[in-house]
């Protein structure tokens, strides 16, 4: 890896910031989520293709330590100024390597490096993440399930549920915390006896919780994601051989080399791959590639992205390892398909719960500069 070389000699790169308000508020472990901020990067080549790219960054720093306004800093006073006028693929990136942490400013501009080197091929950012990985072969669509946060009463969430199964969602995931965890989730597993369920705690619970935690096999929960710390590889290798449920890491990993330390010392059997959270598409592709040589499943976890951050999740999850399903939902599960920022909206494929891969060449949809205006109003500093 990478197997395919380019160049792009780039022109312009401008920042974005906007904000989108969510259809409904959704509930984590670290809180409330009401207007959604994002940074769009916009990257013009020299040639006249222009490639997009999202920071799903927060306003605060509660899942990750970075912001919209920590990412807007390194963007623009570090990796743009930086950047060589003419990219090589098979040269070194000081550039990006000089800059320690911040991988979810990587990752916005990353992606709008790779789409518009796609859009410059006439190829989908899906077919260029094939040629760059090695990997046989791309989906066409991609099996995804909806992430639930946690609604004030459990009552509420059964009713949440009901009308996500309604749409046509074959994965439900649930976000749990102390307090609203093995009473939530037995009577959900009771109401629906059959669904594909999992638990996403995101960082909730520390060791001394094993016996609770234990509670949760009595579910057959497809996987628990993140149990323990952030920081807690550690940890995790203690849980796993006391719970019969997979762990899957999320929060935890941030580097091929965390990958492989899960692994290896066992503190997980399931990897949830955010680009966002490795620093970008060059090292989920190598995430990827070493879960793929080592029978690790993997699937794309979902950060409440607009279009663009989701068609580049979307082109990532087609590789051929990610075989569970990605938190990658409909946009109407979000945002108002009207106002999300690129059209047309992605749908849900009821029949199977999936989501089409685009196909178009670059980003794959079309960013709406009327909405996207819009929506840079609406960025305020909090
Ligand atoms: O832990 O997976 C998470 C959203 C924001 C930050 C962290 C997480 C999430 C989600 C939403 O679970 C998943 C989605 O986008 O559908
Ligand atoms: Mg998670």
């Amino acid at each position: 890896m990478p197997n395919l070389t380019w160049e792009l000699t780039i022109k312009k790169v401008t920042l974005h910031p906007i904000a989108l308000r969510l259809v409904s508020p959704f509930q984590t472990s670290f809180g409330t989520q009401h207007l959604r901020p994002a940074i769009i990067v916009r990257l013009e080549a020299k040639s006249g293709a222009v490639g997009w790219g999202e920071v799903t960054a927060d306003w605060n720093p509660g899942y990750s330590y970075e912001t919209v306004f920590t990412a807007k800093h390194v963007l623009e006073d570090f990796l743009i100024p930086n950047l060589p006028q003419t990219l090589r693929s098979d040269e070194e990136w000081g550039w990006l390597h000089s800059v320690r942490g911040h991988p979810m400013a990587k990752h916005g501009l990353i992606s709008a490096i790779l789409t518009a080197v796609a859009e410059e091929r006439g190829i989908s950012l899906a077919k260029l993440l094939q040629e760059m990985s090695g990997a046989e072969s791309t989906k066409k669509c991609v099996e995804v399930g909806i992430s639930i946060g946690i609604q004030p009463h459990v009552d509420e969430t059964l009713k949440v549920i009901e009308a996500a199964l309604a749409d046509g969602y074959g994965r439900i995931k649930l976000k749990i915390k102390p307090g609203r965890d093995v009473d939530d989730l037995r009577r959900v597993r009771q109401a629906f006896p059959d669904v594909v369920i999992m638990a996403d705690a995101n960082s909730a619970y520390s060791l001394q919780d094993a016996d609770l935690l234990r509670q949760l096999d009595a579910f057959k929960l497809l996987m628990i994601e993140q149990p323990l710390a952030y920081y807690d590889i550690h940890d995790h290798s203690q849980l796993q051989p006391q719970l019969k449920t997979p762990i899957c890491l999320d929060e935890s990993l941030h580097t091929l080399g965390d990958v492989k330390l899960m692994h290896k010392i066992g503190a997980g059997k399931i990897v949830n791959l955010k680009p966002q959270r490795v620093g970008g598409l060059f090292e989920a592709l190598a995430i990827h590639d070493f879960c793929a040589a080592n029978a690790m499943p993997l699937w794309v976890g979902g950060m409440l992205e607009t279009a663009v951050g989701r068609a580049v999740s979307l082109a990532l999850a087609s590789l051929p390892a990610v075989t569970l399903p990605s938190d990658l939902s409909a946009t109407r599960r979000y945002y108002n398909p009207d106002e999300d920022i690129a059209t047309p909206p992605f749908e849900l494929n009821t029949e199977d719960s999936t989501v089409n891969v685009p196909t178009d060449p670059g980003l794959g949809v079309s960013i709406d500069m009327a909405r996207l205006a819009r929506a840079e109003a609406a960025f305020f500093p909090l």
